[in-house]
């Protein structure tokens, strides 16, 4: 699998998935959902909607991911994850590491083979962006799935450095 690295907006990515750094709701929010539902129009929401009167009438657990239509997109799903939210008393990493996992698992049962990710839990939520790069990478790099190219998609130079960093420490381990 290759893993890529861009600077832009997630929405913008001409791919078969793009993931949602979403909430256990599934009714949209701000930052990267804020985009993708707002981009993405109604349909997205409708899709969430549904999910939320079936299969997940408590919400989506943290560490979960489950796919709508990307609606609007110039995508063919929307896969969403819950991120944690980031505590320095309490170690979350096992939950973030479940967003990729379980998104790739989702996207491997759809047949996506490109798939965009943001930087879940690294914004709204808190998570430091240096370690949430090192966990998004190392659990992509290691995933058994049919992805052919992982494609990161950080929002601003700050971000994009703190991937291409923890990239390259990858590559040299
Ligand atoms: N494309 C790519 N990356 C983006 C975009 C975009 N259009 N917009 C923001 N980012 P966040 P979280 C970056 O806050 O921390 C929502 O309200 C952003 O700069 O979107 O997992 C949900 O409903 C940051 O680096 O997600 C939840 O309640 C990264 O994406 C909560 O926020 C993730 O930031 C989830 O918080």
């Amino acid at each position: 699998m290759d893993i890529t690295l861009v600077q832009g907006d997630i929405t913008e990515q001409r791919v078969d998935a793009l993931v949602n750094a979403a909430n256990s709701s599934l009714m949209g929010g701000g930052g990267v959902d804020g985009a993708i539902h707002r981009r993405g129009g109604p349909e997205i929401l409708e899709e969430c909607r549904a999910l939320r009167a079936s299969q997940y009438e408590k919400g989506l657990p943290t560490g979960q991911a489950v796919a709508t239509t990307a609606g609007r997109l110039p995508a063919r799903w929307v896969i969403h994850t819950v991120g944690p939210v980031y505590a320095k008393s309490q170690d979350r990493s096992h939950l973030l590491a479940s967003c990729y996992a379980e998104s790739l698992k989702v996207a491997d049962s759809l047949g996506a083979e490109v798939v965009a990710f943001p930087a879940v839990s690294a914004g709204i939520y808190g998570w430091p962006m240096d370690d949430a790069a090192r966990i998004a990478l190392t659990t992509v790099s290691q995933a058994s799935t049919k992805v052919t190219e992982a494609r990161f998609v950080l929002f601003g130079a700050d971000a994009y450095a703190a991937f291409e960093d923890a990239l390259a420490r990858l590559n040299r381990d």
